[in-house]
């Protein structure tokens, strides 16, 4: 709401600045038509100087009943990531990912050392301690990117009209990004909508139910 309204007065001051945001609206199901939640959306500018406004905040990567929350996390690249720990045991942190490689030290709390992520990929996360945990930081080369919530859907707000080549990424997809490729075309004065479909393999998460014991594992 009050991105809307500054929005809105930002674009009565600034006139044409403003109106060259543009927005694109996404909805990925799977091949039987089920909704896709956890899908990574990128859209890449076909002009690379529309991505130059953009800094890499710092994010989370939670860890809630020995699982990472969210599942999930696209970042920008060079954003750095905390890794609080909420549980009341300890976890050990660590990826073998090339795009990047490291291990926390054992910790509980929000103690563990932030990691920046410098080179864009997939990083898969685990835990020493509790082999089941997964977790996945996409680490975006633009800053054009958001996932779909529980119904398919995310849109990615503020986009330079222009351009784009739009691919996505999920754990579980059976073919590559390249072949999820969409040439799109934003205007500042309507938003762009498109749709995918896209092969899951069954999913290899353990669900978990909250709060429950795990007697097997420390
Ligand atoms: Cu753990």
């Amino acid at each position: 709401m009050a991105k809307q309204f500054i929005g809105t007065v930002g674009l009565m001051l600034l006139g044409t600045a403003l109106a060259q945001s543009a927005e694109m609206r996404v909805l990925v199901k799977d091949y039987k038509g089920k909704l896709v939640a956890d899908a990574v959306v990128l859209a890449v500018p076909v002009d690379p100087r529309s991505a130059l406004h953009a800094h890499p905040p710092t994010d989370a990567m939670d860890q809630v009943d020995k699982q990472f929350v969210p599942y999930v996390k696209p970042i920008y690249v060079g954003s750095t990531v905390r890794f609080p720990n909420s549980d009341n045991i300890r976890h050990q942190v660590y990826s073998f990912s090339p795009a990047k490689k490291f291990e926390l030290p054992l910790y509980a709390g929000t103690g563990a050392p932030p990691v920046v992520f410098d080179k864009p990929g997939v990083v898969v996360l685990g835990c020493n301690i509790h082999d089941w945990m997964i977790g996945y930081i996409y680490v975006s080369e633009t800053p054009f990117f958001t996932k779909t919530g529980p119904l398919g859907t995310a849109v990615i707000t503020d986009m330079p009209a222009g351009e784009y080549i739009v691919r996505l990424w999920h754990p579980s997809m059976d073919h590559t990004e390249e072949t999820t490729n969409r040439r799109v075309t934003l205007s500042a004065d309507s938003p762009a909508s498109a749709e995918w479909q896209i092969g899951l393999k069954p999913s290899i998460r353990v669900p978990r139910v909250s709060g429950a014991a795990s007697p097997s594992y420390p």
